[in-house]
């Protein structure tokens, strides 16, 4: 997960109807959906993109990503190349068309199987208009050919620059400050994670990624190479690494059903959750769709159908409902749709109907055939499926507690809640703030007019460890459900959320600054990731910043937030500076917490995002499971909070 920028929305039709690559310059989020970080990586995703199209086709098998010294990337793939001869209707050549006319990747090659996902196939041609530098490089027929791009505009016609024994293609692109002005630098870690997920999506593809831009303690440069022969089988084994699985090996299907070429994977684990992950033409649908939907419809048939078959649920007091299913399953499913359709609050929701009962025929038949040949894991899962479904009636009893509270919504906010006067939930914001201590100071601090304040008592539960019950049974998590005036759960879905009554759009963990703090926020973190999800993908929750020092002379003072800033402080104002150094909230009083971390004309709150789903759920059962060792390894490698909230 990651900070980001306010999303701007845009609609396949804008798309449709776009003009020009000066439109795209103008309205760049209307095309790469914002110009921060997201938006900025996205353009890396777009170029490879094409690349993976084109191993789709069987016409490539090696992709290699490198991100250069000056921050401009390159991308080179084995392919056919980009053909350079002269495109009759444009009267340029064909690489020029491709790179210089919004929508037209692709489209003189209308045979070859064109179904991966980029930005819904925006193009190259938009990365082009995006960067201040581009140049593109193709290897055919003996040939090297060459043209380069300033903002776009074509610099020069495509020309011969030399012989070559390869067969491909080489894009490099710089992106243009101008428009990505928060920063042009690229992470290698969102896109390490990416090209690690397409090449579980598109088993057989290599794909290495190297950063020239810094070295590690061997000096060399960081690298990996993503290479898999299994594809979603791999990448369940990857997912769940720190599970622990009930059953043999992952279950594993690969089919085509209506030419809808369908592939699941899934594995049941001894945890509590339920992740599963969907993918259209590679693009993650985080609101899933009508292929999640016929996952789901196949493996509630299925097991259901094997389960009364069995005889094993005649002394069950109670109907099994569709989530006792998917308790502790960890499952992908990808599907490639030629004319996808997506809705939705950010456009990753499948509409297409069709796909529905393609992906539930093919999960029916699959789960059929594995139940049969493996009696001895069929019998695992039921028995889970029924313990889950008597954990559930326990979950119920206890969640109805909470939300009676809620409904008697006056007198049923919790006593130690302090709420704000504003009534407009747009314009309120709620801290969660660890401990009572700085509960009590952050209270006095804020403007009660639109700040409402949460103490939280010490380490709140680990839900990634708790059974649904204990989570709502816990009283720092029944405190914070009914805070927000969020409920959960209803007949169907036992954790669909109803979010309408959020009664604040910020709500900001607020955390001493120590590894403790960390924790915690992680630990609140998990618990939103798991149970509230929508919260995170509607850019409800927020970091406080706290400051790390405060920096005095006479009767000047700043605040430092690091160790470069507090030495950088120092130095301006000169000898005989008196350095405080915060180590938690509770150190500060009211009005330096003000000031520095909850004023919103002065503090920095770090808005939290979720870049790629299946890393987080990852990262997340991994720092907060049971398994100890890799968890330690992770800690220690220090990519945790570059994960969470970099
Ligand atoms: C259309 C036709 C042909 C190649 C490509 C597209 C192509 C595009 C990209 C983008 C990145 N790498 C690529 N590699 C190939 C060639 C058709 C032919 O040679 O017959």
């Amino acid at each position: 997960m990651s900070e980001k920028p306010k999303k701007e929305n845009y609609g396949a039709d804008s798309i449709q109807a776009l003009e020009g690559m000066e439109h795209v310059r103008m309205r760049p989020s209307m095309y790469i959906g914002d110009v921060g970080v997201r938006g900025l990586h996205h353009l890396v995703y777009e170029v490879v993109d094409n690349s993976i199209d084109e191993a789709m086709g069987g016409f490539c098998d090696e992709i290699d990503v490198v991100i250069n010294e000056d921050n401009s990337v390159s991308v080179k793939d084995n392919g056919r190349g980009i053909p350079v001869d002269l495109h009759k209707k444009e009267g340029v050549s064909a690489l020029e068309v491709v790179m210089t006319k919004i929508g037209a990747g692709g489209k003189f090659d209308k045979d070859s199987y064109k179904v991966s996902g980029g930005l819904h196939g925006v193009g190259v041609s938009v990365v082009n208009a995006l960067s201040i530098h581009l140049r593109a490089t193709v290897h055919r027929e003996g040939k090297i050919w060459e043209q380069e791009y300033e903002r776009g505009k074509t610099m020069y016609p495509v020309k011969p620059i030399g012989e070559t024994d390869f067969r491909g293609t080489v894009i490099t692109f710089r992106p243009d400050e101008e428009i990505f002005k928060q920063t042009i630098e690229f992470s290698y870690e969102t896109l390490a994670n990416r090209m690690r997920e397409l090449s579980f999506l598109n088993k057989g593809i290599t794909i290495s990624i190297i950063d020239k831009r810094n070295k590690d303690e061997k000096g060399e440069f960081i690298s990996d190479i993503f290479n898999s022969t299994e594809g979603l089988k791999e990448f369940i084994r990857f997912l769940d690494e720190t599970r622990e699985p009930v059953i043999g090996d992952v279950i594993h299907m690969e089919g085509e059903k209506n030419g809808i070429p369908v592939e699941v994977a899934m594995i049941y684990n001894t945890s509590y959750s339920e992740n599963l992950h969907s993918y259209v033409n590679n693009i993650n649908t985080h609101e899933g769709g009508t292929h999640l939907s016929g996952f789901r419809r196949g493996l509630t048939h299925t097991l259901k159908k094997y389960a009364d078959a069995s005889g094993m649920l005649t002394k069950l007091k109670f109907d099994i409902a569709g989530d006792d299913f998917r308790e502790g399953l960890t499952a992908i499913i990808s599907v490639k749709v030629g004319e996808p359709q997506f809705e939705g609050q950010t456009k990753t929701k499948l509409g297409n109907r069709e796909v529905s009962a393609a992906v539930s025929q093919s999960v029916s038949e699959m789960l059929e055939n594995y139940l049969e040949e493996n009696p001895n894991d069929a019998k695992i899962i039921v028995q889970k499926v029924i313990l889950a479904a008597q954990a559930r009636h326990a979950a119920n009893k206890a969640r109805d507690m909470v939300q009676r509270k809620t409904v008697m919504s006056i007198g049923g906010l919790p006593g130690k809640l302090s709420d704000c006067s504003e009534q407009d939930p747009a314009i309120c914001e709620v801290f969660l703030v660890e401990g009572d201590s700085a509960g009590g100071t952050a209270k006095q601090g804020r403007d009660r007019n639109f700040q409402a304040i949460l103490p939280l008592r010490g380490k709140i539960l680990n839900v990634e460890k708790a059974m649904q019950h204990k989570v709502f049974e816990n009283e720092e998590i029944r405190n914070i459900f009914t805070a927000l005036g969020v409920t959960i759960g209803t007949e169907e879905d036992s954790k669909a959320l109803n979010i309408e009554k959020l009664r604040y759009h910020k709500v900001v963990i607020m955390c001493d600054a120590d590894v403790d703090g960390s924790h915690i926020e992680t630990l609140i973190l998990t618990f939103f990731f798991r149970y509230m999800k929508e919260l995170i993908e509607n850019g409800h929750i927020y970091i406080a910043t706290p400051p790390l020092y405060l920096v005095r002379k006479g009767a000047k003072k700043k605040y430092a937030w690091s160790d470069e800033e507090r030495d950088e402080i120092q130095k301006e104002f000169g000898e005989g500076c008196k350095i405080q150094r915060y180590k938690g909230l509770g150190e500060m009083n009211a009005i330096q917490l003000w000031d520095t971390t909850m004023k919103p004309s002065a503090r920095t709150l770090r808005q939290i995002v979720i870049d790629n789903g299946a890393e987080a759920d990852r990262v997340f059962s991994m720092l907060m499971g049971d398994e100890v060792p890799p968890r330690r390894e992770f800690i220690e490698k220090n990519a945790v909070y570059a994960n969470i909230d970099a």
